[in-house]
């Protein structure tokens, strides 16, 4: 007995095994969740797909998210493949790397607008297309970052999405309501994930979370993995519109040191 036996779960977002998408996928089969994946690129098929079958998941398809037709195709295939859905899990940010190391007030029109429209808009393009095939209810997750509410430097035009995500979680979370679909986000700390490849200064960004945080570590795959598996089941039943901080505590910190700070502050 699973808290997720007959449920069906639609996840966009995975990329290779370090995903947080990866972490939520095991956490909801592992419950006996029904898994369909939807990945970005044709780069990714090599991955994805043994990702896929070492899950026994037989529905993956690949859908440019700030594409409506291929949207359209994927979901009128889930229809087919799942009949209902249950969950929705959207794990898709894009900003372009110049966008994520210089100056915020340096950011392209351009750069604003892909930001945007691949880490913000394709949440509502996927819950419009979800919706519809929650006819038991459902929970819709998605992924963001403490960059949203405070500064992180060079987190940038990313931010500015994430908090653009956030506010669309509440609102769909108001809409959807009445229709007893959920929609919450997994605010996550810092993990060494593909997303997080080649962003100048991350090794020391992580090491600045670790030591600064209540828990004294960094988050894992395994706790955005049981969090969103909480949200996603009935366990969740009465939370929605919410952002819920996985991040071993470093939100509720006014003040942040390292190890090294917090010795020099203890002599004083
Ligand atoms: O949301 C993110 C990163 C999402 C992301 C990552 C990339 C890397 C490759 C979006 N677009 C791109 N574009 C690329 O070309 N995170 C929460 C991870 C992250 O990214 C940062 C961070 C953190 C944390 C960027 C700067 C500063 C901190």
């Amino acid at each position: 007995m699973g808290l997720m036996d007959g449920k069906n779960a639609l996840i966009f977002g995975v990329a290779n095994n370090k995903s947080l998408a990866w972490g939520i996928t095991q956490a909801l089969h592992e419950a006996g969740a029904n898994i369909g994946l939807s990945y970005a690129i044709p780069q990714l098929e090599k991955r994805v797909f043994p990702l896929a079958e070492s899950i026994g998941c037989t529905f993956v398809e690949r859908a440019d998210a700030n594409n409506d037709d291929e949207l359209d195709a994927v979901f009128a295939k889930a229809k087919e493949h799942f009949g209902r859905l249950d969950v929705l899990v959207h794990a898709i940010a894009y900003a372009t790397r110049e966008d994520l190391s210089g100056q915020y007030i340096d950011t392209s029109r351009e750069g604003f607008k892909i930001a945007l429209e691949t880490s913000a808009y394709s949440l509502v393009a996927l819950a419009k297309r979800a919706a519809p095939l929650m006819t038991n209810g459902g929970s819709i997750l998605t992924l963001t970052y403490y960059g949203a509410e405070k500064v992180m430097p060079r987190y940038n035009v990313m931010a500015v999405a994430k908090a653009a995500l956030e506010c669309s979680v509440r609102y769909l979370a108001y809409e959807l309501g009445p229709q007893n679909i959920r929609v919450n986000a997994i605010s996550a700390g810092p993990v060494k994930t593909l997303a997080a490849s080649g962003i100048a200064g991350f090794r020391t960004m992580l090491k600045f979370s670790e030591e600064a945080a209540p828990l004294r570590r960094l988050i894992t795959q395994e706790d955005v993995g049981n969090t969103a598996l909480w949200l996603a089941s009935d366990l969740g039943s009465a939370i929605t519109g919410e952002t819920i901080y996985v991040d071993a505590g470093y939100n509720i910190l006014g003040l942040t040191m390292t190890e090294e700070q917090r010795a020099q502050f203890n002599l004083e």
